[in-house]
This record gives C-alpha cells, structure tokens and sequence, in this order.
C-alpha cells in the first residue's frame, strides 16, 4: 500500500470514530521544536468546540518534548489527519492508542467456570456474595518509619528468590539509592513491607521557608511540574497518591483488570528486606517509585505511558520495571507508537534501563505461547538496546505455558509462574483470586511477575556498581544468565536470569 493509501485508511478510521468512547480518539502530534506555542494555538482554534470547552484542548506531554495531546471534540473528530499533518510546524499525528495490563491469570474454562457463574448468579450477583468494597482510595502517604530488623518469615514462599540464591548476592550494597519506577496499576504505599522502601522525593521533602512540610504543603517545591509527588505521581486521575486500588476476587472474575498488579510486581523489585516483615525483594534496600498510569480496570493510555516515562527520565531513574502491552504497531496503523518509540529512546539517551515483560500472547493479548520474533509484543519487542524483555519460566525451568518467547527479541528468562509477593492491604499471596468456597484458586502467573526480578537485579548489580553505564548492567545480567533448555533458541541469551552468577 502506498503512504498516501495508509494516510488515507488512518484519516477513515479517526473519521468514522465520533461515537465510541472519547479517550482512544484523542490524537497525539509531534511539533517541530519544543517550545512553539504558535501550533498549539492553532489546533486549538481548529479543535475547538466553543461553549463546551472545559479543559485545554491541548496541551504537551511534557517539558522539553515535542509530543502534545489533541483531545477529541465534535470539531476535531471531523478533522483528517491528512489536514492536521498538513499544518506547518506538524510532524506527526498518531491515535493515542490504548494500553493495557498484561492479563497475568487464566480463567477456568468449562464446567468449573460455568458453575461458578451459575452459583453466583443463583446468588443475585457478585454483589450479593460480597458486602460493597468497603476499601479506601488514595489513602494519605505515611512517613518513613525506621524499619524494625529480623528474618522475612515468608521468604521461603518466594520461590525465584531461593531458585535465584539472591541471599549469595547481599553480602555488598543491597540496592540502597537505587530507584525503580514501577509504571503499573500503582502501588499500595502503606503496605508495611513497602512503605520505607519507598521512593521519596528529595525535593518534596523537609520544610518550606515558611516552616510546612514540603510533602504536603500544596507547592511543586522541586518545580517538576508534580505538587506534593512524595513517592511517584498518578497519571490516571493526574494526583499525588498512586495508590493501586483493589478490588474483591469475584468483582475481578466480572469486571475484568488484575487490581493488585503493581503492588505485586513492587514487591518483588524491593520489598524490605530484613525487617522482620513478610517477604523480600531482589533489592531489598532499593527504592521503589509508583508511577500509575493503568487503572484498576488496567487500562491506560500511550499519553499516560509517555508522561510517565517522562517523569522518570525527569527524575533519573535507572530502572523502570514495565510489565504491560502496547498497541498502534499493526500494518494498518500507519506511523504506528511513534511517541512511545520516541520517549523510550529518550529513556535510552538518559541511560535508563527497561525492563519490558516479553508479554503473554500477541500483541493484542490473544492466544499463548507466542513468538515475538515473528509476532512481535510491544513494547517487550521495540529494537531499543535500553530494553531488556522477560519471558516466565516455573519452578522446574519450564517455559510458562503462556509466555512469550523470540530468538532475537526475548532475552532472558525469570520466575513468572505461581510468584509469591505482596498484595494490596499488607497481604502477601501468590493467588490472584482465592475463593476457596467456590473451589477456585488461580495464581499469579505472568511474564508482568518475571520482569520485576530482572528489575530488581539491575537495581541490585546497580548499588554495588555505581559508575557502572546502562550497557553495562545489562550486559552484566544477560552475561550471567544460567542455561535451560527452555530458553535455549528461544532467547537470546539461551538462559534465566541468575543472581548468584550475576553478583559473584
Ligand atoms: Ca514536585
Ligand atoms: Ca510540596
Ligand atoms: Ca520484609
């Protein structure tokens, strides 16, 4: 197909569009410069909807990029993108395509599932099996407490943590001022194995001239364009409390999402380690921030992902742990994600490390068992050297029966099947959903759980290398992999990640 023929398919499809829902709509377009107010105007004026605008039809993504948000009106829904890009100082126009929450559990088909359904509904509905969620939203950030000392009484339910020997790899620095963004569903910042590794914004903290603690006093203190973000930011519902609500197991069996995603990966990058609490993460000193850019649904946005990642690059992150999906690199997307393109080699040229779950399944989430070399999964799959992509393996070295795999676009393996960590509300758990009365038990199973040990580990090698580059720490853990057969032609390093090796 010619480009113009795509450009013509790309303008019918945001065309025809006007009654679906509004946010998938929303354009993203990239300018020429950075600073150029000139374009903004203008397609606000071709955008506008005068008498029904209530927010700022525009606005960029970011300080310093290039990327601005057009969000959608009766005005500009009619717009072609052939017209918009025609506009002097537009260089790109792209749909703000979706992104989701890796689906990191699987039903039961069948009998089992079906007489459940029937229960339930012989019951009047979920809703009458469970009293309304009496859980609490966005719950105000503790302070950081000293943390108390003595053994992690349920490390030995971390099973990659054993298989990993990850003890043999404490004896030095054990993640200490290293940060990792989590870019999930948020986190639950007042889990009690969490909270004190939490990251803490050194310019949102201590007191303000006129005595208030900067934590709260309702000032971006550090200029970042964040007030008050204490421990990470929510993009979601643009706050200060990336909280990861939760909800209960049988409204999760019915409303889709896996509520309780970032809480569950954050543990395993840095729960606190010996402090006579729960678990431990691979750095067990390391920093965790909560950047929630998915909802409880585990839905988000490219506009959400890029702001995020931003937001990291903004505050020198070395590491992001990264286990979702993206979309808008199908043949008939045209210029495809370029803003997620753009902004993960932006995290590249900051010397950030992305740590991308391989994904479970094709680039829209359907069917197992994929190969990424030939169906690729994005953004596990973009070609960015920053980018190291997580396949899960169980506790026998078995590939995940869902997990992607790819000679040149997966790297290594990791625990990702039945994966012990901490949930929302100071649970601990390796089950999704746990409804023994109804004989349903489903566990965490998901290359999103295996990416998180690999983060972990970077943040780990990090502490006890600090001069080392980017390139280098990834080197370092794809150098130090152990062989399995599952990985073998499967991944480009042939193994699992291996903390003993990688911190000998
Ligand atoms: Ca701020
Ligand atoms: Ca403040
Ligand atoms: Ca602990």
């Amino acid at each position: 197909m010619t480009f113009l023929g795509k450009m013509l398919m790309f303008s019918a499809i945001v065309s025809t569009a006007t009654s679906t829902a509004v946010a998938a709509q929303d354009l993203l377009i990239k300018v020429q410069g950075t600073k150029s107010k000139g374009v903004m105007t203008q397609l606000t004026r071709l955008a506008g909807d005068v008498g029904t605008k209530v927010a700022p039809l525009t606005s960029r993504l970011h300080d310093g990029g290039q990327w601005i948000s057009l969000k959608t009106t009766s005005k500009s829904s009619a717009l072609s993108v052939r017209a918009l890009q025609a506009l002097p100082g537009v260089m790109v126009v792209q749909k703000n395509y979706p992104i989701r929450q890796l689906k990191d559990y699987r039903l039961p088909n069948g009998p089992t599932r079906d007489a459940l359904l029937q229960k339930v509904n012989a019951a009047g509905g979920p809703g009458n099996i469970f009293a309304p969620s009496a859980k609490v939203d966005n719950p105000e950030i503790p302070k950081t407490t000293a943390p108390g000392f003595g053994a992690d009484s349920l490390f030995d339910n971390q099973w990659g943590m054993v298989d990993n020997n990850v003890v043999s790899g404490w004896k030095g620095a054990k993640g200490e001022g290293v940060v990792v963004a989590v870019l999930d569903s948020g986190v639950d910042y007042t889990h009690e194995d969490l909270v004190d590794n939490m990251w803490r914004n050194p310019g949102e903290t201590g007191v303000d001239s006129q005595g208030r603690d900067m934590a709260t006093n309702g000032v971006d203190d550090d200029e970042n364009g964040y007030v008050d973000d204490v421990v990470g930011w929510d993009f979601v519902t643009d706050d200060n409390k990336p909280f990861d609500l939760s909800v209960e197991p049988l409204e999760l069996l019915f409303g889709g999402g896996n509520p309780g995603h970032g809480t569950h990966c954050a543990g395993n990058v840095a729960a606190r380690g010996d402090n006579g609490k729960g678990i431990a993460g691979v750095a067990p000193s390391a920093q965790i921030m909560a950047l929630r850019f998915l909802s409880e649904k585990g839905q988000g946005s490219t506009e959400g992902a890029v702001k995020a990642i931003a937001y990291a690059i903004k505050m020198g992150v070395k590491v992001s742990s990264n286990s979702w999906g993206s979309s808008g690199e199908d043949p008939a997307d045209t210029v495809g994600n370029q803003a997620l393109r753009d902004i993960i080699e932006e995290a590249r040229l900051a010397g950030q490390l992305f740590v991308a779950a391989a994904g479970n399944g094709d680039a829209q989430g359907k069917g197992y068992d994929n190969d990424t070399n030939s169906a690729p999964a994005y953004p596990a799959s973009y070609p960015h050297e920053n980018i190291i992509s997580v396949a899960a393996i169980d506790k026998t070295d078995a590939l995940g029966t869902f997990s992607n795999w790819g000679l040149t676009s997966v790297d290594v393996g990791a625990p990702g099947v039945a994966v012990f960590s901490t949930t929302v509300e100071n649970g601990y758990s390796d089950k999704v959903i746990d409804l023994p009365e109804f004989g349903l038990s489903i566990t965490w199973d998901g290359t999103s759980m295996a990416a998180p040990h690999v983060s972990g580990a970077a943040a780990l090698y990090w502490a006890d290398h600090p001069k080392a580059t980017m390139m280098e720490v990834k080197a370092a853990i794809m150098n130090s992999t152990k062989p399995i057969a599952a990985m073998n032609g499967k991944s480009v390093t042939g193994g699992k990640l291996s903390v003993e090796n990688l911190m000998r």
